[in-house]
């Protein structure tokens, strides 16, 4: 062989083993992934609904009920952010159609109720206080208006249509644009105090809805309980599955992919769809009390509570959208700014010193240097460990130099290249024996495995068991849980 050949082939192959891994199946888009980021979020609902102590204004109350006595976004957002929330959805109209912000589209507004005598714009003073604490900004606007005389009717739409271009164009960028799935049913509508149904296949016409949102805010993910960024997984608990796929597939009931919003195949929305259509990860919404809205007789959940949830959102790569409640004042409860200071500081304190920092990592199987095992620990979640394409198992061995005691096991896949994995195992070396202490399947945007209790060691091992393609991942982190 010439020596030309030998160069070129030497050349190649390193080149070769320092060529990123190829995506595999969907992969997020850039929005996806700034959403991924965000992790812990909340949705304010705050109407005339709270005055009348309900959870679904009819549609019928006085504008005027809308008295809060003492507002101040300042003081929910700061509790919010204690909290760790990193982003807020503001309910700019709920079903009852009160719209919060001085809107052309409907009388049934902020601007004929007593609050900043009527030159007030609750959307904006939320918007700035969250701004001014370097949180994110989200809007929903419900679809269903129990108040309008025209819902129903074929003029509707360009009314909801031009709310949301008045959100659209007034509050910055946004992160989110949530749309709930509640359609149509008894309301005010008016005075017709009647029933009104809706074919929800065609009513909202959300291929055109949707595209002004694409066109007016392109970095706001869409919610709804079918998609088109971010699904609902499916109940109000606050959890995703154990198995969590972030992609998925909706389907309507006749087995087609063209679900529309009502009528998701919500069976599969908690666990998703393995190499389902399109990256679609879950978002847990679940409120901090027991109603979306202020009741006076109902608690926040307690700390721990919270951190379970997080743990069964975040800790499974989906999203927590913690529902916040201000009172009639117009500010959160001190009980809810406790609950929430505490979990905050709970989750702070608990991932704030990786314990495997200074381990020293060997893999049994590198892409080369760049993908090599280090960037596990190096605390980026842009720089990753990936192994050759043939490699679709793999381990990788932590020597943590001294014992160390944890119960939490922090994953995260590099998702910019698709959710890869689907099986792996985690062992601990006790007395010299490799113990197995988990055996999972799904991993994602993070994985956070909560052991039943705290272990001892100096060695852990994983094993990646199953992937249809070569392994990437970004980040590995052993932690003990705060009290
Ligand atoms: C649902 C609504 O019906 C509830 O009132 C609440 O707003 C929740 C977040 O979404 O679809």
């Amino acid at each position: 062989m010439s020596k030309l050949l030998i160069v070129f082939l030497f050349l190649s192959t390193s080149i070769y083993a320092q060529s990123p891994p190829k995506p595999y199946g969907a992969v997020p888009s850039k929005r996806q992934l700034a959403w991924h980021d965000i992790e812990v979020y909340g949705l304010i609902h705050f109407t005339p609904t709270t005055f009348e102590n309900k959870e679904w204004g009819f549609g019928d109350a006085d504008p005027k009920t809308f008295n809060p006595t003492d507002f101040n976004a300042d003081q929910i957002i700061k509790a919010a952010k204690a909290g760790g929330l990193r982003g807020i959805i503001l309910v700019a109209k709920h079903h009852d159609g009160f719209a919060l912000w001085p809107t052309k589209t409907t009388e049934y507004n902020i601007s004929k109720s007593p609050f900043r005598a009527g030159k007030g714009n609750l959307v904006k003073e939320v918007e700035q206080a969250v701004r001014k604490n370097g949180l994110k900004f989200g809007v929903y606007c419900s679809p269903w208006d129990r108040n309008n005389a025209l819902y129903g009717t074929d003029k509707y739409l360009a009314i909801y249509q031009a709310q949301l271009k008045e959100l659209y164009s007034n509050f910055g960028e946004l992160f989110m644009s949530w749309h709930d799935g509640a359609n149509g049913g008894e309301g005010y509508y008016g005075g017709a105090k009647e029933k009104r149904s809706i074919d929800n296949t065609t009513y909202y016409d959300w291929k055109n809805t949707w595209a002004i949102t694409r066109k007016m805010q392109p970095m706001a993910n869409i919610f709804s309980d079918i998609g088109l960024d971010i699904r609902w997984v499916g109940n109000e608990d606050g959890n995703a599955s154990v198995t969590s796929w972030a992609t998925f597939t909706p389907m309507a009931p006749d087995g087609k992919s063209a679900a529309v919003p009502g009528q998701a195949n919500y069976p599969q929305s908690p666990e998703g769809i393995r190499n389902g259509k399109f990256w679609m990860p879950a978002e847990c919404d679940v409120p901090l009390r027991k109603g979306w809205f202020y009741h006076p007789n109902e608690k926040p959940k307690t700390p721990e509570a919270l951190f379970d949830l997080y743990l069964k959102s975040v800790g499974r790569g989906a999203g927590l959208d913690l529902g916040l409640a201000p009172d009639t004042r117009g500010q959160l409860h001190n009980d809810d700014v406790a609950a929430l200071k505490t979990f905050g500081d709970m989750v702070k304190h608990t991932f704030e010193h990786n314990l495997a920092k200074n381990a020293s990592i060997k893999a049994s199987n590198s892409r080369g240097k760049k993908y090599n095992a280090a960037n596990l620990l190096d605390g980026k979640k842009d720089s990753y460990w990936a192994t050759q394409d043939n490699a679709h198992k793999a381990n990788i061995e932590l020597d943590l130099k001294a014992a160390k005691t944890f119960d939490i096991i922090s994953l995260q896949e590099f998702i910019a290249l698709g959710q890869r994995i689907e099986a792996y195992t985690i062992e601990v070396l006790v007395n010299n024996t490799w113990k197995k202490v988990y055996d999972g399947t799904s991993i994602g945007a993070k994985r956070l495995i909560k052991l039943e209790s705290p272990v001892t060691t100096n060695k852990v091992k994983i094993n990646i068991t199953k992937s249809p393609v070569c392994i990437t991942l970004s980040e590995i982190g052993l932690y003990k849980k705060a009290v």
